[in-house]
């Protein structure tokens, strides 16, 4: 029994390295339908390819559920990133019924119009702006890797595990000045293309908040560390799913649903 969405949007699942949290993907993409499926950037981690080649079973079995959701029906677009950018190159293309984009404007079912960028397009404009302590997506990047080495260590030890971002959201007055700027620029952005908000990813940081000028700002988060996708429902409702807090929750209410229609008939 299937969740239903109109839209899903996902990013930085980074499949060819061990990061990926491939498990907990595969789980999601078969508990989950949609009419369009947006993968928001940082889906295959070509980077990875050039300094050792990781692919196992399971990174095939997500890129089988992605082409069997567009061969069932789901619109499927496809907006590299900066580690996938090797695709930017086939923009205008289908390959296997998925679509490769540079952006994309999405309209919801309410009526408000949303730009669909990957996001690393605005790095340098961060970077370039002197009032900002910029602490850059390599380096974050590099900072998640050793986080991901840390928590095989707590475990291993007995201890729960600890998230990076949580505490950096907290602690480190960098990196929230990076993601406060980004934010900013987004929100120049929207108002720039004239639309009601922008879905991104890039930073590995879920949320969903509204920024200046009353634009939407959507973060995909990721399937390194956070294991989470944006949603939008029938009526238009864009929210944010933690798969591995919520999918019991949301799939109980499933179940309940179904067995209320079908008590009815
Ligand atoms: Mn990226």
């Amino acid at each position: 029994m299937a969740l239903h969405f109109r839209t899903i949007w996902l990013s930085d699942t980074h499949l060819g390295t061990r990061g990926c949290k491939a498990e907990e993907l595969r789980d999601f993409l078969d508990n989950v339908e949609c009419e369009t499926l947006y993968l928001v950037g940082d889906i295959i981690d070509l980077w990875k390819f050039k300094t050792g080649f990781y692919w196992p079973t399971l990174h095939s079995d997500i890129v089988q559920r992605v082409l069997n959701k567009a061969k069932n029906g789901t619109r499927v677009i496809y907006i590299p990133g900066n580690h996938d950018e090797l695709f930017r190159k086939h923009v205008g293309m289908h390959f296997n019924g998925v679509e490769i984009q540079m952006d994309a404007i999405h309209e919801t079912k309410d009526g408000r119009s949303f730009l669909i960028v990957h996001g690393d397009g605005f790095d340098s404009i961060v970077a370039h702006n002197k009032n900002l302590a910029y602490i850059g997506g390599e380096a974050y990047e590099v900072l998640l890797i050793i986080n991901r080495w840390f928590n095989i260590a707590r475990t291993k030890m007995g201890y729960g595990y600890w998230s990076l971002s949580a505490f950096l959201k907290h602690k480190v007055k960098n990196i929230i000045s990076y993601m406060d700027n980004y934010q900013h620029i987004m929100s120049l952005e929207a108002q720039k293309r004239q639309v009601d908000g922008i879905i991104c990813g890039h930073i590995h940081h879920a949320e969903i908040t509204e920024l200046e000028f009353g634009k939407l700002y959507c973060n995909t988060g990721d399937w390194v560390e956070s294991c989470t996708a944006l949603v939008e429902d029938e009526t238009g409702k864009i929210e944010l799913i933690h798969w591995l807090e919520d999918s019991l929750t949301l799939l109980d209410k499933r179940m309940e649903e179904h067995a209320e229609v079908a008590h009815a008939m």
